[in-house]
């Protein structure tokens, strides 16, 4: 029996996609983007790694999210390093956000350049064709997605840039997609021993609830022997993105299940997409797991809400206990 609250349920038919299902030879499948297409179907972009090593993207797509996936018979987007000389070492962790100004997907994902990883972004309306906007975050910087809307008249991109002294969450503002700046600090990183200490960065886009931005972080923790990715929450105010209004303590979901825990990387979760049911409140979260597969955990936005009143503190009560 477990004496802690679970908030997300793995779904029985875990790991829901891996290489044996891949149409041609890769090495493995993990970290999706997701979301729902107008006819209620849905749509992963899934990181593919081939047997190089270099990832791209790859579409399935399922009737109820959960099996007889279709995968495009060849890879959905390829880097393109004669055009993006920034994509040289493949391209990776797409996340999707639905943009309807635009009436198009925004597709944020790594890009593995020579200086490190940046972020790039490109935008879809049938995830066949893509316009490609190039590196938007110069190395290093990831785990990045994009606001459904703009904020005050700019588009806000959720990023993680690094630098020496730690990898916190950022938000920067742009008039048009291209140009980038107002950069403001969002979420950083614990010290010492906390699970989310020094590493943290985005994992899926926020989910918009009427309480603000929920966000759902992962936090690296070094150990003598490897990393464990596990998860968070934070909130943030609905106009004002990056001030963070609670965040939760402890992480809610770390890999436990053998296939999270053994894998091409072990003890990894990594969420890069969810969809929200028809409910408004269900949310089907698609994580990469050991970096072998993905899997689907099942959870309740309410729910994840209320954990975070129970479990969490303002980031502004001035209490820096856990600084
Ligand atoms: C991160 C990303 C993820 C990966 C994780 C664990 O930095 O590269 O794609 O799942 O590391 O290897």
């Amino acid at each position: 029996m477990t004496q802690y609250e679970t908030l997300f349920l793995r779904h029985p038919a875990n790991p829901i996609l891996t290489g044996k299902d891949w149409p041609y030879s890769i090495n493995s499948v993990f970290n999706a983007g997701a979301s729902l297409l107008p006819d209620g179907s849905t749509i992963l972009l899934c990181r593919v790694e081939d047997r190089r090593g270099l990832s791209h993207l790859c579409a399935a797509r399922s009737a109820n999210g959960v099996d007889g996936w279709q995968i495009d018979r060849e890879p959905t987007l390829m880097p393109n390093a004669e055009l993006y000389p920034e994509e040289v070492w493949g391209i990776e962790d797409p996340r999707i956000t639905y943009v309807p100004e635009l009436k198009k997907f925004a597709v944020s994902y790594t890009s593995y350049s020579r200086g490190g990883p940046g972020v790039s972004l490109a935008l879809t309306e049938d995830f066949r064709s893509f316009e490609r906007f190039g590196v938007i975050m110069v190395p290093d910087d990831k785990d990045a997605a994009l606001l459904p809307r703009r904020i005050n008249g700019f588009w806000a991109l959720i990023h993680r840039p690094m630098t020496p002294l730690g990898a916190h969450i950022w938000i920067s503002y742009s008039p048009d997609l291209r140009h980038w700046g107002s950069h403001k600090l969002m979420l950083e990183a614990r010290r010492g021993a906390w699970w989310d200490a020094n590493k943290i960065g985005m994992s899926p886009p926020p989910i918009e609830t009427s309480r603000g931005w929920l966000m759902i972080y992962h936090g690296v923790r070094r150990t003598p022997s490897s990393s464990i990715y596990r998860l968070g929450l934070a909130l943030f105010d609905i106009k004002e993105p990056e001030k963070c209004l609670i965040r939760g303590d402890s992480w809610m979901f770390a890999p436990e299940a053998e296939y999270e825990r053994q894998g091409d990387v072990q003890d990894v979760v990594f969420p890069c997409g969810y969809t929200v049911a028809a409910d408004g409140d269900t949310i089907n979260l698609y994580y990469g797991a050991a970096d072998s597969s993905i899997a689907l955990a099942r959870g309740s936005i309410r729910r994840l809400l209320a954990w975070l009143d129970a479990n969490g503190h303002s980031e502004h009560s001035g209490d820096r206990r856990h600084k």
